[in-house]
């Protein structure tokens, strides 16, 4: 019996992990352990026996539940020791914080712009890209049966009211609210329904400029575009000027610049023509100046309307607009 329990303690001390103890412990105290096999006679003993027997197996029992409850209990130490070895967390080290995020290239250019125009006496002015048809139309002299109207395909809302297609609306609010002599400029977003290519979005950015005073000619329209194309670029670009029609202008021009994707050739973004269409203007028609209760006898002015993301794409040689509102962390990320 003796050796039986010393076998059974020897097997308890040779267990290599909890796992080997948990084994030996069904083999040794379960059901058909040895203690169970130690009980098995008791009835054929005499009582004298029993009560030896019994003392025997209380004193085996204890020995055995001792030797395992002390092994169970270093071998669940020396797992917490490793675990908490391999997930050791240095509370002092500085946390990360958060990415830096990147301006987006629209924002970065207005910003440029307006820092610009703002350095010239000019006024940054919003405007609600839900418009009215007035202001988006008719205080431009692009009344409802005007054909000028198709040159903008409109996302028209209830009760006459549209997304603005571009942002000479503003003009027309500027004058109404701040009247003459006036020097603003309106950046902002502007919708179109039209099919989307490498130079045409649904949803772009334009920027208004407007300056109205006495005796404002076509010499100093000129100037406040090169000014503008010379900060933007910082180098030489090749510009040319050609006849425009605007209702809202008179007379009215188109100001192209030199591809500056292709450099000429011809491209999906220019079209095959080596030229994109940037920057329309011309003097203020006096028609537009008086529907904002400003008398043309005694003033007038320039206005343009810059098609700033296609800027935008030519200062980054973006050749796609796509890119734009692609939401693509790789594209936006190189313009942190
Ligand atoms: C206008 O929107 C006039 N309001 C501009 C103006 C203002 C003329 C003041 C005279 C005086 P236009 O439709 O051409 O004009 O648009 C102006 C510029 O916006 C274009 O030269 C072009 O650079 C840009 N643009 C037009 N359509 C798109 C489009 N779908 N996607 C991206 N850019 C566009």
């Amino acid at each position: 019996m003796t050796e039986l329990v010393d076998t059974a303690l020897e097997r308890i001390h040779s267990s290599a992990n909890l796992a080997d103890l948990e084994a030996v412990r069904v083999d040794v105290l379960g059901r058909k352990g040895v203690l169970a096999q130690l009980s098995k006679d008791m009835g054929k003993l005499t009582s004298e026996e029993r009560v030896q027997r019994g003392k025997f197996i209380n004193a085996a029992k204890q020995s055995l539940e001792g030797a395992y409850d002390a092994l169970k209990a270093k071998f669940e130490s020396e797992a917490l020791a490793a675990r908490l070895d391999a997930e050791w967390l240095d509370l002092t080290v500085p946390a990360p914080g958060p990415k830096r995020g990147a301006l987006h290239p629209v924002t970065l250019i207005q910003w440029e712009i307006e820092d610009l125009f703002r350095s010239m006496g000019f006024s940054v002015l919003d405007g609600p890209e839900v418009e009215t048809e007035h202001h988006n139309f008719d205080a431009l002299n692009i009344p409802p049966d005007h054909p000028a109207r198709d040159m903008q395909d409109t996302f028209w809302l209830e009760g006459h009211h549209l997304l603005r297609t571009h942002t000479s609306p503003v003009q027309v609010r500027g004058m109404e609210k701040l009247g003459p002599p006036l020097k603003m400029i309106a950046p902002g977003r502007v919708f179109r329904n039209e099919s989307v290519d490498a130079s045409h979005e649904h949803t772009f950015y334009q920027l208004e400029g407007m300056m109205i005073d006495k005796d404002v000619s076509v010499g100093n329209l000129i100037y406040f575009m090169k000014t503008l194309l010379t900060a933007i670029f910082h180098r030489e670009v090749t510009v040319r000027l050609r006849p425009g029609f605007f209702p809202f202008v008179e007379p009215g021009f188109e100001l192209d610049i030199r591809c500056l994707i292709c450099g000429g050739p011809g491209c999906p973004v220019c079209k095959q023509s080596g030229w994109v269409e940037l920057l329309p203007c011309g003097l203020v028609n006096p028609h537009v100046l008086r529907s904002s209760g400003i008398d043309p006898k005694e003033w007038n002015g320039f206005a343009f309307g810059l098609g700033l993301t296609r800027l935008v794409m030519m200062r980054y040689a973006i050749d796609d607009i796509r890119w734009l509102q692609s939401g693509d962390l790789r594209f936006l990320g190189q313009f942190a």
